[in-house]
């Protein structure tokens, strides 16, 4: 049987001259093919040297930089299972997920070296070791095994990550996808979007998410071309480096970013052949905007954390505004009612698929991932939507309560739970309301624990900013008596959002 890592299959797309360019960074500096397959050898040497051996985690929570990126596929490489983690997740979030997934090292960035290696203690992790966003730290890439690091031997099931999702119950939960999972979805990705050789990417996305990490990386390294690396998504370097990018993916919020720029135009995107939008809704509006600015029709897809990509607009056919195109091939979506029973075309149901791209389960947790598939084993996306008469999907809504806020997920439950640990709180209820730049925006609604007491919204958000990420943190807080509920007692977050939808943010 032939390996099934994925690293083994990237490496029969390697260019046959490995001097060829792999990244290069806005500053300039050059990372070749050559310097992929010799620091990717010798982390995961070092790796493999600190104890952690094929199917343990190796928690990372560093700066997007190119040896980031070579740490994700030093790990692919040894068989370890690779576990990112958002910059963003302060020490409480970094605790739960380092007891949960039982990591045997964790790469943190230098100036965390010292909490972090508390928690690992705690947590009997065993090594720490840091890297910081020039590529420096502990974790080395100049040692001498690099390049000769064998290629460890998996099955397509073996886990190749986990990805940490929070959920409708608050508690995040760790989703495991397989060498399979990854390769399948990047290879038909790669064919989908018609890749060719030469195809620059502009990379300007996080590196710990799927988006990111999975759809560009993957897809870039099947093709054997190179990237165009920024270490963060901003207008200026962006519309410095397109003019150099065959292809650009993006969250709509990058979108909404660059046409607010009356700079940006179709001089920047001259070269371009694609650009690829996901992770949240792309408004008409901007679908429109971006057309007319630039003549370039933005190509949306769908997809999530336990699924990789899961429909997607045609590179050729039609790109439909408002919809996430057809399914990709493999992969078989169906739109039913709550009794499971498919719907017509045009009408909104649950949104259910199977396909290779679909996770191995949630990581310990086999009763929520149960919950999460059908008897007949299609995955429950969440999403609400439907099917036109040309098989076109288009989301509507979402049977879970969740905000995408600047493509990042929020789950209200999750930032109501730390609300509610405040003293002067009694409840509180976390909305979602339409934003112009991050497309919802996280809004909270207070009870106070005295009746008519004055809460003062900016303290209880600099109180969330210590338990919960940045982005998780509510942009404002509403003070009400009573949260509106109905006659089963759940809060009617519909009239919620109807209420301060109409307040001045
Ligand atoms: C940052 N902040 C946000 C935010 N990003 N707030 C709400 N929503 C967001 N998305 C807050 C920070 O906490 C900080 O708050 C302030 O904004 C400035 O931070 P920043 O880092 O300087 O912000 P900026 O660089 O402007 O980041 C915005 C962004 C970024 C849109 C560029 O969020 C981003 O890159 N988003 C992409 C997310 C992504 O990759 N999603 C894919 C998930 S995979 P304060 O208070 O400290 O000042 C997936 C599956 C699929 O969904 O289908 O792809
Ligand atoms: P995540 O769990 O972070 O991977 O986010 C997955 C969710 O993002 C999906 O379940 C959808 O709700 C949403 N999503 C992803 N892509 C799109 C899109 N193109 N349009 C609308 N929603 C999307």
């Amino acid at each position: 049987m032939s390996n099934a890592n994925l690293y083994a299959l990237f490496e029969t797309r390697f260019p046959k001259d490995r001097s060829s360019t792999f990244l290069e960074t806005p500053e300039g500096d050059r990372w070749t093919y050559a310097d992929l397959e010799r620091m990717t050898g010798a982390y995961a040497a070092q790796l493999s040297e600190a104890g952690v051996r094929p199917g343990d985690r190796v928690a990372a929570q560093v700066e997007k930089s190119p040896q980031a990126l070579f740490l994700y596929l030093a790990c692919l490489r040894g068989g370890f299972i690779y576990l990112p983690l958002n910059t963003a997740y302060p020490e409480r979030e970094l605790s739960y997920f380092l007891s949960d997934a039982e990591p045997s090292v964790v790469v943190c960035r230098p100036e965390s070296a010292d909490a972090v290696a508390r928690l690992a203690r705690e947590h009997h992790v065993g090594n720490v070791l840091t890297l910081d966003e020039r590529g420096e730290g502990t974790l080395k890439g100049d040692s001498g095994s690099g390049g000769v690091f064998p290629v460890a031997e998996v099955g397509p099931d073996h886990i190749a990550a986990i990805l940490y999702t929070s959920g409708t119950t608050g508690r995040p939960k760790g989703a495991m996808l397989s060498h399979l999972n990854l390769s399948s979805n990047a290879e038909v990705l790669h064919k989908t979007w018609r890749f060719q050789p030469g195809d620059v990417l502009l990379h300007a996305l996080p590196l710990f998410h799927t988006h990111g990490l999975f759809v560009a990386c993957n897809t870039t390294l099947l093709n054997g071309s190179s990237m165009l690396f920024c270490s963060r998504f901003d207008v200026d370097t962006v519309k410095r480096l397109l003019p150099r990018a065959k292809v650009f993916m993006g969250v709509p919020t990058f979108y909404v970013r660059l046409l607010n720029d009356p700079g940006f135009g179709r001089e920047h995107c001259k070269n371009m052949r694609l650009f690829i939008s996901g992770s949240a809704p792309l408004l008409e509006q901007t679908f429109q905007e971006f057309r007319e600015r630039t003549g370039h029709t933005i190509l949306e897809r769908y997809g999530m954390t336990e699924c990789g990509m899961s429909t997607s607009n045609p590179v050729d056919g039609k790109r439909k505004a408002g919809t996430v195109g057809l399914p990709l091939e493999g992969v078989t979506l169906r739109v039913v009612d709550d009794a499971g029973k498919p719907v017509s075309s045009g009408e909104v149901g649950h949104i259910q698929f199977i396909g290779p791209n679909v996770f191995k389960g949630y990581w310990r947790n086999p009763e929520k991932t149960a919950e999460e598939f059908t008897d007949d084993g299609y995955f429950r996306s969440g999403d609400l939507g439907s099917l036109d008469e040309d098989g076109y999907v288009s989301i509507s809504g979402r049977d879970k309560d969740l905000i995408i806020s600047g493509g990042y997920n929020v789950y209200p439950k999750e930032v109501e739970m730390c609300i509610d640990e405040l003293d002067e709180v009694a409840e509180s209820a976390v909305i979602g309301l339409p934003h112009a730049d991050f497309g919802e925006q996280v809004t909270a609604v207070v009870v106070p624990k005295v009746k008519g007491a004055r809460l003062d919204g900016d303290r209880i958000m600099d109180a969330l900013k210590s338990k919960l990420a940045g982005y998780k943190v509510p942009k404002q807080v509403f003070v009400v008596d009573s949260l509106p509920r109905n006659a089963m007692g759940k809060v009617q977050k519909n009239v919620l959002r109807e209420r301060f939808s109409k307040e001045d943010q």
